[in-house]
This record gives structure tokens, C-alpha cells and sequence, in this order.
């Protein structure tokens, strides 16, 4: 695969296929564009769970149990801020904190966050470009039977238990897509991959951001998506429910309209049953990614499908 590519990725199935593309490619062409909807401030810090998962996951550093944090972590902030009577439902350990600490701080002294994560990238020894969808704030902001919920108060304080009826993205008519997102996807990469994270939250809030979709059509490559659903169902995570609650039948058909005209070529599990004419090519493989093989069985996979695509172009 000559040429950069560019996958758009959120959530943990996101990263899981970006360290997939991370261990195949030679390092330097891999552009991740990453959700920022989830951010949000906590306890006086930012927090940008999307962009923290990637760090820790090209970095190494990931908590491959939980799919967020860091492994060989310690908690004594938490038990102490719990004693301290503070907010513990979403759980911060001590070494992720520095990362909120540090981060809230540069920003706060006008670093873009563009420009932040990738020093801190660089720190973490990753030669992958994470780059943020936007250097403006957009932030997921959930419709559900107990009123709109900002998302993290749904996913995490709430469990994704309240029905959900809409989802917006708040701030993203103002925003615009961060230097380092649209300059991967004015630079003719060679593939684009719609990773398989949730659809509704974690990548509908980076194509919400005015001017991205347009860059996605123009940018030469072809863009595959990758369907988050095995079996019929999310691998992880809320989307399954999502789905029905929003009234969208739970198949890769569905996945593929939802994206509406952006595909070239889309790939299906092969425990799911053929989605039938979707309008584009559709690779059916494993898309489970159990071993840090499946990842990179799945990216050699969906970069060599973009290839046969892009060649039949
Ligand atoms: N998810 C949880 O379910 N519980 C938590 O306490 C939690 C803490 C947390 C801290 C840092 C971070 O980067 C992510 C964290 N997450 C937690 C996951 C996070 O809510 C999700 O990864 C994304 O927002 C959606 O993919």
C-alpha cells in the first residue's frame, strides 16, 4: 500500500482495527482520525476518552481488559476523592490523570489540541499521526426518556440504560476539521477506512463536522467502512441497543445506508448472513478481533480489498 491512509475511528472496536493498521503499515503513512464528541470536563480536567484510548492503544499502554485507561495503573486519587466525598462514577486512575492534568493545562495555555496530542504522541513513541476531528469543541449530546443527557452521563454514569430517541452534536455547526484531519485527506491517501466503531456515536460526530464528509468524497481513496456488528449484534458496547432504539434493523445493510453514498466497499462478518446488494463490493472475513492477529489480519484484509477497489477504479 503506497500512499498514506486515513482511518476514522471512535470507541474501543475503533482502536482495536487502528492498531490492526498500526502493525501493517509502515508506521509514519497511518492517519488516525479520531471522535472527539465524548470529550468532556470533569472535575475541573479535560477529558478526551477517544483520543486517550488511541494513545494508549498505539502506545501500548492500553488496559486491554477495560479497552480504556492504562494498564498497571493505581487508584489512590479515586479512593481518596471518594473519601473527600468527590464524583467516582467515571474512574480516573493516577497515572491516566497526569495525561487530564497536563493536558487541561496546555490547553488552557492556548496549545491547540491538535498540536498537544501529537507531542504527546510523539512522547508515547507513536509514529502514527492521532489527530483530533476538530480543534473545536463538538460535544454528543444524547435525546433519551430521562431528557438529553451529555454522552458521558449516558455511557458511563447511566450505563446506557435510558432510551434513547435522538443524538446530536453540539457546537458542530461551528466547527471545522482540525489542520493535520484535512491536510491526511487533501494529501491523496490511498485507502480510507470507516473503522467499526458505533456509528451513531462515535462516528457520526467526526462526520458532523461541516466540511469533513467532503473532504472524505474528494480525498481520492477508497473508502471502505467496516460493520461493527458480528452475529447481529455489537461486539461490545451499546450500539445493538442504539439501534433498536433509534428503530434501525440490527444488519450490515443498515450499517452501509447509514453511511449514505460515502462507501466505495464495505466489510461483513462472515457469521452474519449476506446483506445482499448494498451498492458497493462487500468483503466478507472475520471482523472479530479477539488476538492482536485478528487486528492484523483484519487490516491486511481491508487495506488489500481498498487496493482491488482503488486498481478497478
Ligand atoms: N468507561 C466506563 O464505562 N467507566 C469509566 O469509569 C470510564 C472511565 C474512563 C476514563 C478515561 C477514559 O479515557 C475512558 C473512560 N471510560 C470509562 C470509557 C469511555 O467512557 C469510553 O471509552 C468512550 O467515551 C466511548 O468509547
Amino acid at each position: 500500500m503506497d500512499g498514506g491512509v486515513v482511518a476514522i475511528s471512535g470507541g474501543i472496536g475503533g482502536a482495536k482495527l487502528a492498531l490492526g493498521l498500526y502493525r501493517v503499515l509502515p508506521k509514519e503513512t497511518l492517519t488516525v482520525i479520531v471522535n472527539c464528541g465524548d470529550d468532556f470536563d470533569h472535575l475541573g480536567l479535560r477529558i478526551c476518552p477517544d483520543i486517550d484510548t488511541t494513545l494508549y492503544t498505539l502506545g501500548g499502554l492500553a488496559n486491554t481488559e477495560l479497552g480504556w485507561g492504562r494498564r498497571d495503573e493505581t487508584w489512590s486519587f479515586m479512593e481518596t476523592l471518594g473519601a473527600l466525598g468527590g464524583e467516582t462514577w467515571f474512574r480516573l486512575g493516577d497515572r491516566d490523570l497526569a495525561l487530564h492534568a497536563e493536558r487541561t493545562r496546555r490547553l488552557a495555555a492556548g496549545e491547540s489540541l491538535s498540536a498537544l496530542i501529537a507531542d504527546i504522541a510523539g512522547r508515547f513513541r507513536i509514529r502514527a499521526a492521532i489527530v483530533p476531528m476538530s480543534d473545536e469543541p463538538v460535544r454528543t449530546r444524547v435525546q433519551t426518556s430521562e431528557g438529553e443527557l451529555a454522552f458521558q452521563d449516558y455511557f458511563v454514569r447511566r450505563r446506557c440504560a435510558p432510551q434513547v430517541s435522538a443524538i446530536r452534536f453540539e457546537g458542530a455547526a461551528r466547527a471545522r476539521p482540525s489542520a493535520p484531519a484535512a491536510a491526511a485527506l487533501a494529501a491523496h491517501p490511498a485507502a480510507l477506512i470507516l473503522c467499526p466503531s458505533n456509528p451513531y456515536l462515535s462516528v457520526d460526530p467526526i462526520l458532523s463536522v461541516p466540511g469533513l464528509r467532503d473532504l472524505i468524497r474528494g480525498c481520492g481513496a477508497p473508502v471502505i467502512a467496516v460493520s461493527p456488528l458480528v452475529g447481529g449484534d455489537a461486539v461490545k458496547g451499546p450500539t445493538g441497543k442504539i439501534m433498536r432504539e433509534l428503530g434501525v434493523p440490527l444488519t450490515a445493510a443498515a450499517i452501509a445506508r447509514h453511511y449514505q453514498g460515502l462507501l466505495d466497499g464495505f466489510v461483513v462478518d462472515e457469521r452474519d448472513p449476506d446483506p445482499g446488494d448494498l451498492g458497493c463490493p462487500v468483503h466478507v472475513t472475520n471482523t472479530l478481533m479477539k488476538s492482536l492477529e485478528d487486528r492484523e489480519e483484519l487490516a491486511r484484509e481491508v487495506l488489500q480489498f481498498a487496493t482491488r477497489i482503488g486498481t478497478g477504479r
